[in-house]
């Protein structure tokens, strides 16, 4: 059996944005949703339908998130009980209060990704050393992010669907020319700078089985890399990949075995934008229901200083 490669050989000449917007860069392709891209989503507007696209924290049925990871730990520690009981902290006017305290992984709902989430090498996205994740992230981190915001013209791209299923199987996988073929077949086009969003049903399937099934031999369907792969993405200029699996992408790359390699090629080489574990069950209905795949997409993950990622309920408007 062949041994899986290390990373940064698999990925030898794979493109890099390093530098492309200076050396202070923290929000990478992001760089490409300007003004005129905010408008270009906005045109897509007609019904003023809204869709948000986080799936539930703390569901009691369970919330799908990466192996290892728990979700969201979250205690009452005020309501009307405390006040009954004389626990309460009474104000004057006498009105009464609940309070949570919340313990979560921040990749563990609907969340972007920082662009330093990822390395090989000993650099992060830009150059910028690992050791500056240490403790804390002290270069792109999910901060910037949130600080900027993300608005432009998304696209759905709706693998499962095309291929006649309610979700793709474990470890199936597509490229960018399936992605391509997909939207034809829609009768949309991907255009430069869109936000890629792409549907597999497999975060939809996650509600319909046990968590024991949804997790035995777990291997994600996804995108797949090969090099044009990545250079489509660096000639589309793609700056947000949104996707409903927990990683954006099959979780082992088939030829190599080496695990998520996209999260490299794209997030940490590019500077593309990831966003993980979107609910597009319902999204996706409306847009088969008329055929119209373009809207306006909207998302700011929460201001977490020095965060690795951050929970996020992408708004889009179509
Ligand atoms: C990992 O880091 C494993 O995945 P994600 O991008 O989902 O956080």
């Amino acid at each position: 059996m062949t041994e899986t490669p290390y990373v940064g050989d698999f990925l030898k000449d794979s493109p890099r944005n390093w530098g492309k917007w200076g050396p202070d860069d923290e929000v990478g392709s992001l760089n490409y949703l300007t003004s005129a891209e905010v408008l270009r989503g906005v045109a897509e507007v007609r019904s003023g339908e809204v869709f948000t696209l986080q799936v539930r924290m703390g569901d009691p049925g369970g919330d799908p998130v990466w192996p290892g990871r728990e979700s969201i730990q979250r205690t009452n520690v005020m309501d009307e009980g405390f006040f009954q009981r004389g626990e309460g902290v009474e104000t004057p006017g006498g009105a009464h209060y609940s309070d949570d305290v919340a313990t979560l992984y921040l990749q563990a709902s609907t969340q972007y990704d920082s662009l330093g989430h990822v390395w090989y090498d000993g650099q992060i996205w830009n150059g910028y050393d690992a050791s500056t994740t240490d403790g804390a992230m002290e270069k792109a981190s999910i901060l910037p992010i949130a600080e900027r915001g993300v608005v432009g013209r998304g696209v759905l791209i709706d693998v499962a669907r095309h291929r006649g299923k309610a979700a793709l199987d474990k470890g199936e996988t597509f490229t960018h020319e399936d992605l391509l073929e997909i939207a034809a077949a829609q009768g949309c086009t991907i255009e430069k700078h869109d936000v890629l969003v792409v549907r597999t049903g497999f975060i939809g399937s996650f509600y319909r089985q046990s968590a024991e099934e949804f997790y035995d031999g777990f291997l994600e369907p996804g995108l797949t890399y090969s090099p044009e792969l990545v250079e489509w993405f660096q000639t589309m200029e793609i700056p947000n990949l949104v996707t409903d699996t927990i990683a954006n992408e099959v979780t082992l790359e088939p030829s190599s075995g080496v695990t998520l390699p996209l999260h490299s090629a794209l997030m940490r080489n590019l500077g593309v934008a990831f966003t993980e574990i979107a609910w597009l069950e319902d999204l996706a209905a409306a847009c088969a229901a008329d055929e119209r795949w373009t809207f306006l997409y909207t998302a700011a993950p929460l201001k977490v200083v020095g965060g690795t990622g951050a929970p996020v309920n992408p708004v889009v408007v179509r």
